[in-house]
């Protein structure tokens, strides 16, 4: 879909909120809205003409590639919040939406316009955000295959003697190597005792026999991000890592399997939440099973035990269940789906075995 179509499908619901004009700040929004993510600010008013604010250092690389919109240059010592209150008195703006704000610019606008009334129109951006159109589906799909080759050399290069920061790097040149413009969050490749910690980062630590390995990764495709995660156990799993691995797995397993649209998400949630309650982890199971991903890494709907989301066709979200021991160590499994009308396609592929070396 092109940006200039997202725009007009947010003109009805500026009209269902009485908005006459939708100031939007957030990079990721006005990416989505005008296809260019170097933008400052952009003024989206019910009638006239789309305004992109662009400072000197990214206003030719807007020429190219913002759509939809007409520009205007933050010239050398200009102040954008300034120049924004202009726009907004010369519309005639009484209800401003908005999607974020800083205090000060508020402060600042409020100061500018008197009696505007500000109205928080995040709600709506993302009822739009997180369906997903056929553009955004095969952009998520390559940076889901990018991920999985990532994880691919994962599997073969995780054994005693590697340090977390090697195969991170390892992880991540394979995956730019390919095509990745970089990466959805910092690699996470978390070993032994640090498995136990569920953003355990990466370090120097050297990987043994016996550990947990938690590798969760994503490569970034044209600004869509992706996220998978696979566990492995480095050597001869223990009785107590393999119950451990077996149940995220199952757990994981069920709650991919329960996905479709028109479930409620804290549902997918209460499925694994409940199977590894039942095997005796639960209070290890420290975070919600999953996030709507796409621009944004962490973005709607939420699959947790308090979300309100109902999950629809077009959404794309992880699966993450994990079960976490201090001094022990840590598993998480985690895969980003698309959700269908019957159930989910599966845009990260890896296997899920712990390698046994
Ligand atoms: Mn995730």
């Amino acid at each position: 879909m092109n940006p200039e179509d997202r725009i007009k499908n947010l003109s009805d619901l500026m009209e269902s909120k009485a908005i006459d004009c939708l100031l939007v700040s957030n990079a990721k929004n006005i990416e989505y809205f005008t296809g260019f993510e170097g933008g400052s600010s952009l003024l989206i008013p019910r009638d006239g003409e789309n305004v992109l604010f662009v400072y000197g250092v990214n206003y030719e690389a807007a020429k190219v590639k913002a759509r939809g919109v007409f520009m205007k240059l933050v010239k050398h010592g200009e102040i954008l919040v300034e120049k924004i209150a202009e726009m907004l008195k010369a519309h005639n703006v009484h209800r401003l939406g908005f999607d974020s704000l800083t205090v000060s610019t508020y402060l600042k606008l409020k100061e500018r316009l008197g009696n505007v009334n500000f109205e928080d129109a995040s709600s709506i951006i993302w009822s739009l955000r997180r369906i997903k159109d056929s553009d955004e589906i095969s952009l998520m799909k390559k940076a889901a295959e990018l991920t999985s080759l990532g994880m691919q050399k994962a599997l073969e290069i995780i054994k005693a003697g590697i340090s977390e920061r090697e195969a991170a790097a390892e992880i991540e040149y394979v995956m730019r190597k390919n095509g990745s413009d970089g990466v959805s969050f910092d690699t996470i490749v978390s070993s032994g005792l640090n498995s136990a910690y569920p953003h355990g980062g990466c370090g120097d630590r050297v990987m043994k026999e016996g550990d947990f390995v938690v590798v969760d990764i994503g490569a970034k495709y044209r600004s869509y991000c992706s996220d998978m995660t696979r566990t492995f156990i480095i050597g001869k799993p223990s009785p107590r890592q393999l119950k451990i691995y077996e149940t995220v797995r199952k757990a994981q397993r069920l709650a991919v399997e329960s996905v479709r649209a028109g479930v409620e998400a804290r549902e997918i949630d209460h499925i694994a939440r409940d199977f590894i309650s039942r095997a005796g982890y639960g209070k290890y199971f420290v975070h919600g099973l999953g996030h709507g991903v796409g621009l944004d890494i962490h973005e709607p709907p939420t699959l947790s035990l308090y979300s309100k989301d109902i999950l629809s066709e077009g959404n794309v979200v992880t699966i993450e269940p994990g079960v976490y021991i201090p001094g022990f160590g840590g598993v998480r499994i985690e895969d980003t789906v698309l959700v269908l009308s019957r159930g989910v396609e599966k845009l990260t592929k890896a296997p899920y075995i712990y390698q046994h070396e």
